[in-house]
């Protein structure tokens, strides 16, 4: 498509499907007007895939998650179709300034994390692999909370994506499911007939998913609750409007948020409604897909494989066993069958708090047949595999990852250190009866967006050294470990970083204040708040250099600027005292006239996608500082290691293996091993020990304790001082000595910048690995039994 081909397609759509005159258009209409434009070059390839997908009966993958954390669309559409120059040059020929149209699109922001980029990345993936797929969610009206500081504290309000058109989705009126809940169960003739006593509406809203180059789409098919009647004519012409509303109210309700909660069981009745509600629709919707092409209920599993993302989606499980047995007619032993040869399960989390549990009395309450069903394959498991009964359900509650064990033909783990805890720890028991089922996927990110989107000067960088062929065959970057040690392609290596940084340097400047020299370090931990992931633990190494800078203001420290981002649950309060010392620590050390440039804290409000994929490119240093065992994978350090930041952490999640292959030598490797931390516990005091033996520890502790970062309360932090000294379950303590230790490592290989650059630019030479392409063949071959489906050109 060429530039006036685009232009003329702009305005087409600016005047015909927005009704707007040029001369009165906003940048939102002309981002709009862009979008439209993109999106038809997207609508042929999606129909050709599905009609390939039909024409083959090619088995299809579905991938079932709660959160699905996408970010913009525009540009990712416009780069996966190459339409890159030709959007910049129409943009300019309207005297429209690209960037801007690219950034009014607000983040579709439908997770919290890692769980859901990951999800995000996989659809990317599917599709660049031609791999039939669907992706199912719910399409929450308000994603993940906005986030902004008051005095260094967090506050929380409600973000608003759908109050404005969007581009990319199509609402199927007609693909509507009646979901039910409560009610009670009938036995007739030795069969289970289910009566909810209430019920809502499942709309489908889908989304097409364009793979690298245009050559496939899979769709993204988002579930809105709909109230089955609309409102209450009755009581309406009484008068009573608000009881009116009642039931559309009531409905609705179901897909209004996203939990924000990615630590902890939260939420009870509604979070539940919200697990069965989408998990029901999906399994309906590839079940009248399946019948409408296949006659044979049983072959099921030949054409058909569920991924659980995790244990959010797992009441799928008891779903499909009661729609075989229940309505099909199938014998429950075989439902079960069928159905734990087509569903596999995903882990992400081995955090007790973060493994799902429900208690019976609302499983049963809420969901009388399924609350049946789980105690009946509870005790099929037990009878199949002479294992122990109740496995799943355990004192009056439900375990969801136990139960998604039982009913899956495979279950993973992220990561190869995870996998294998997963086998030592939770999974011990399930693991003995069936030694075959956990098998280890290491997660992976989409190099189209995490390299070619978001760093276009690294990338062109790759292309005129290596060539093209690099973005769906990422390994390839390997090819560019011979030029590290060429002085040519390092100093071009390095100016790419530079104005990476200069660019970042402008933007924090103009959003914050802060003006910050792109020639210091860009240390950078961008990740959720939370406590095993140990901001803590670097903020209290800010503190003790800033101490130390101040003690000996002549030496030649090496600048710095600590960057963070992330945002805490809203009921962690822990997390949030975190959040509002590394800004009370900022503001100390900012406008401290000793220190000057040489030390900078920035933390900008709200971090997201698209403010991650403008810090990653511009990072020197990927903090990944997690206590080991704790952190599944992690994919933030693969995003890092791919653009060039050399990692400073621990041997945790996939740290392991990135540290295998970009080289011990670039990798800054610190702190207790998984075993060591579970040893270290059982220490008594360890944490004063600790303290104790490290006088800059002791120090930084001790400035929390007097309030040098809350002036007129010194008692702000006694919480989180108590918790390091007495509390110290992530064992902060123990590992702070070797943190700041191995900082001062990184300063000395900083200092000599030959050396950092050859670093930086193995980390991107040896990250090929790390493509979600990877991930997703190994997890098409070995657990969903698929194939991608040949296309010819321009098909
Ligand atoms: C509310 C509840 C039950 C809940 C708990 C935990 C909801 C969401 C979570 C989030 C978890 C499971 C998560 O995001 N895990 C992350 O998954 C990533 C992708 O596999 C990993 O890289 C990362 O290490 C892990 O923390």
């Amino acid at each position: 498509m060429t530039r006036d081909e685009l232009k003329a397609e702009m305005l087409r759509h600016l005047q015909y499907s927005f009704g707007k005159d040029p001369a009165h258009a906003q940048v939102r209409d002309w981002r709009m007007a862009l979008s439209m434009a993109v999106r038809d070059r997207i609508v042929e390839p999606w129909f050709a895939a599905t009609r390939a997908t039909y024409s083959g009966q090619h088995k299809r993958v579905y991938y079932l998650s709660l959160e699905f954390l996408i970010g913009r669309l525009l540009e990712d559409a416009i780069v996966n179709l190459g339409l890159g120059q030709a959007a910049r040059e129409a943009c300019a020929a309207l005297d429209l300034d690209f960037e801007a149209v690219m950034t009014d699109e607000p983040d579709a922001a439908l997770g919290n994390g890692g769980l859901g980029r990951l999800a995000a990345c996989f659809l990317d993936s599917l599709s660049t692999l031609s791999i039939p797929a669907h992706g199912y969610g719910i399409r929450y009206e308000h994603g993940l909370f906005k986030q902004s500081f008051h005095e260094g504290r967090q506050v929380e309000q409600a973000e608003d994506w759908l109050n404005q058109p969007h581009a990319w989705e199509f609402e199927r009126a007609e693909s509507s499911y009646e979901i039910g809940f409560w009610g009670e169960v009938e036995e007739k003739d030795g069969r289970a007939i289910w009566h909810p006593g209430d019920a809502v509406l499942a709309r489908a809203y889908d989304t097409p998913v364009i793979g690298w180059q245009g050559r496939w789409a899979n769709t993204l098919r988002l579930w809105g609750a709909k109230p089955t009647k609309l409102f209450d004519l009755a009581r309406f012409n009484t008068g009573d409007f608000t009881a009116a509303a009642q039931p559309e109210e009531a409905a609705r309700t179901i897909s209004r948020v996203l939990y924000p909660d990615d630590t902890t069981d939260a939420g009870r009745e509604l979070r539940l409604k919200q697990e069965y509600f989408f998990a029901a629709a999906s399994i309906r919707d590839i079940l009248r897909r399946y019948t409408s092409e296949y006659d044979d209920i049983r072959r099921l599993p030949h054409k058909v494989a569920i991924q659980l993302n995790d244990t959010h989606p797992a009441i799928a499980g008891p779903e499909l066993v009661r729609i075989l047995h229940d309505e099909h007619g199938l014998a429950f032993d075989e439902a079960v069958q069928i159905a734990s040869a087509t569903l596999n399960y995903t882990n992400h989390t081995l955090l007790p708090e973060a493994l799902e549990r429900w208690s019976e009395g609302l499983m049963r309450h809420l969901l009388p047949r399924h609350m049946r069903l789980i105690e009946q394959i509870d005790d099929w498991h037990a009878r199949t595999t002479k294992g122990r009964t109740l496995s799943a359900i355990d004192q009056g509650s439900v375990k969801m990852g136990e139960l998604s064990f039982m009913l899956a033909n495979r279950v993973n783990g992220v990561s190869a250190l995870h996998t294998g805890l997963m086998k030592k720890t939770v999974f011990a028991e399930l693991d003995r009866l069936h030694p075959d089922r956990i098998v280890n996927q290491t997660n992976g990110v989409t190099p189209r967006r995490w390299l070619l989107a978001c760093n276009p000067g690294l990338s062109g960088l790759v292309t005129e050294t290596i060539g093209t062929g690099w973005e769906d065959d990422l390994e390839r970057l390997g090819q560019l470990d011979p030029h590290v040690s060429d002085a040519g392609f390092r100093a071009r290596f390095a100016a790419v970083k530079r104005a990476n940084k200069a660019h970042l340097s402008d933007w924090i400047g103009r959003e914050m204040g802060i003006s910050v020299d792109p020639d210091a370090m860009f240390d950078v931990q961008i990740k959720r708040i939370h406590e095993y992931k140990r901001q803590l633990m670097n903020v209290l190494d800010v503190i003790a250099t800033w101490h130390a800078m101040r003690g000996e203001p002549g030496l030649d420290w090496v600048p710095r600027v600590k960057i963070f981002g992330g945002k805490a649950a809203p009921g962690y309060q822990t997390a949030k005292e975190i959040i509002r010392l590394i800004n009370d620590v900022a503001t100390v050390v900012n406008s401290d006239p000793a220190i000057g440039d040489r030390l900078k804290v920035v933390y900008p409000p709200n971090y997201n996608v698209s403010m991650a994929e403008r810090l990653i490119p511009a990072a020197d240093l990927s903090e990944q500082i997690s206590t080991a065992g704790k952190e599944a994978s992690g994919t933030g350090n693969m995003k890092f290691a791919l653009n060039g930041a050399p990692t400073i952490g621990t041997l945790d999640g996939a740290n392991v293996e990135i540290r295998e292959r970009v080289g011990a030598g670039n990798f800054f490797l610190f702190g207790l091993t998984a075993e060591e931390a579970m040893a270290r516990r059982e220490v008594p005091d360890h944490a004063g020990r600790a303290i104790a033996a490290s006088p800059e520890l002791a120090q930084a502790i001790a400035h929390l304790e007097r309030g040098t970062f809350s002036p007129g309360e010194p008692d702000r932090y006694r919480h989180l001082a108590q918790i390091l000294r007495h509390h110290d379950y992530f064992l902060v303590c123990s590992d702070f000595a070797a943190y700041h230790a191995k900082q001062r490592a990184v300063d000395a290989v900083f200092r000599d910048r030959d050396a950092w650059v050859a670093m930086a630019a193995r980390n991107t030479a040896r990250s090929g690995w790390f493509s979600s392409d990877r991930t997703i063949r190994s997890y098409a071959a070995e657990i969903w039994d698929v194939t991608p489906v040949e296309v010819g050109p321009g098909a």
